[in-house]
């Protein structure tokens, strides 16, 4: 079990929220990617909720289990070797408790890089002094196969919404500029909480601001997200599967026909979460807005044209709960 060493003083944790949690939801859309009619699911599930899971997507458990035995090492070492100067600029690199640069906090420590193999390098040898090497090809191989499994669910979506070619947003994700992300998240166990009702937010509540989102994590539940009426719901953890968040950019692109997922994460009293999340986005200079080919006749577009790098330096500027859309609609 991973735990924080240096035990969290409580005048930080009174600023991270207590939730009382809810009952595991069994509405989660699963979406067989072997089944022909996973393309109208994942369509109907991106109109609905924002949100599925996928199974059968064809990666094996040993990728997604070293990366996370890596992950649970890295987590594990002292503060102070994790919080040592390693010349990696923010927002990338080892954070605690502090997330973005507007005041949100959490109780979770992460990893955040972008995916390119010079980055990737670079954050496994200036944070991992044993055996980088291990951290950065289990980091490498695992992204490779995210790119791909992105890729493919983006085309099948293109298909289900019948739009050619059908590589419109997966090209997005291609570009060497591509912003593509990748978040490794620990949520450690809160011993003060255990016994009491309350649970401390991990990841305050937000939308992403990408494309697609793929999120893994461990057998330790904590991820909730927010249905069309504002309620939230627990989703049960499955160590084995995907879950896709749909971001703000891929709704703007389909003009609102898809949802962009409200999400966050409650941290647990007595088991570690660990998460691993993949973030789809478009190369800086590439201009997003509402696709004319899905519009039908008449139909407002509810976006401005905007560039990713707009979108972006938009976002650094807000807090995690704040709706980040609402500046960029007509
Ligand atoms: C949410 C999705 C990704 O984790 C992330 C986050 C980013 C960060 O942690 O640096 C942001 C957040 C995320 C949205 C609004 C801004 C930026 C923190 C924050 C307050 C890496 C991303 O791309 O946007």
């Amino acid at each position: 079990m991973v735990v924080l060493s240096k035990p969290a003083p409580v005048e930080q944790m009174s600023v991270i929220k207590t939730h009382k949690s809810n009952s595991f939801f069994n509405g989660i859309p699963v979406i067989d990617l072997s089944r022909p009619d996973a393309k109208a699911k994942m369509v109907k599930a991106c109109m609905e909720l924002g949100f599925f899971k996928v199974v059968n997507h064809g990666i094996p458990t040993g990728l997604m289990a070293r990366l996370e035995a890596e992950a649970v090492k890295f987590f594990s070492l002292s503060q102070a070797e994790k919080e040592r100067d390693s010349g990696i600029s923010s927002p990338f690199g080892y954070g605690s408790k502090t997330i973005g640069r507007n005041g949100d906090v959490g109780w979770i420590e992460y990893l955040l890089m972008q995916t390119n193999k010079e980055s990737v390098s670079e954050i496994s040898k200036a944070l991992i002094r044993d055996n980088p090497d291990a951290f950065r090809t289990a980091v490498s191989e695992y992204l490779s196969a995210m790119k791909k499994l992105a890729c493919e669910i983006l085309e099948m979506m293109a298909d289900g919404l019948n739009i050619q070619p059908r590589n419109l947003f997966s090209k997005l994700l291609m570009f060497e500029e591509s912003d593509n992300l990748f978040r490794l998240n620990h949520y450690p166990p809160c011993p003060l909480l255990q016994g009491r009702e309350g649970k401390l937010t991990g990841f305050a509540e937000h939308t992403d601001p990408q494309i697609i989102s793929i999120l893994r994590s461990n057998n330790t539940s904590g991820l909730q997200i927010s249905l069309r009426d504002g309620s939230w719901v627990s989703v049960p953890s499955d160590q084995k599967s995907f879950f896709i968040n749909v971001g703000d950019s891929l709704q703007v692109l389909t003009n609102g026909r898809f949802r962009s997922v409200r999400h966050r994460v409650l941290a647990n009293s007595y088991k570690s979460r660990v998460s691993m999340i993949y973030f789809g986005g478009p190369p800086y200079t590439e201009k997003l807005a509402p696709l004319p080919l899905l519009m039908g006749e008449g139909e407002e577009c509810l976006y401005k044209e905007f560039t990713w790098f707009e979108y972006k330096s938009c976002a650094y500027k807000t807090r995690l709960a704040d709706n980040r859309l609402v500046q960029f609609m007509k």
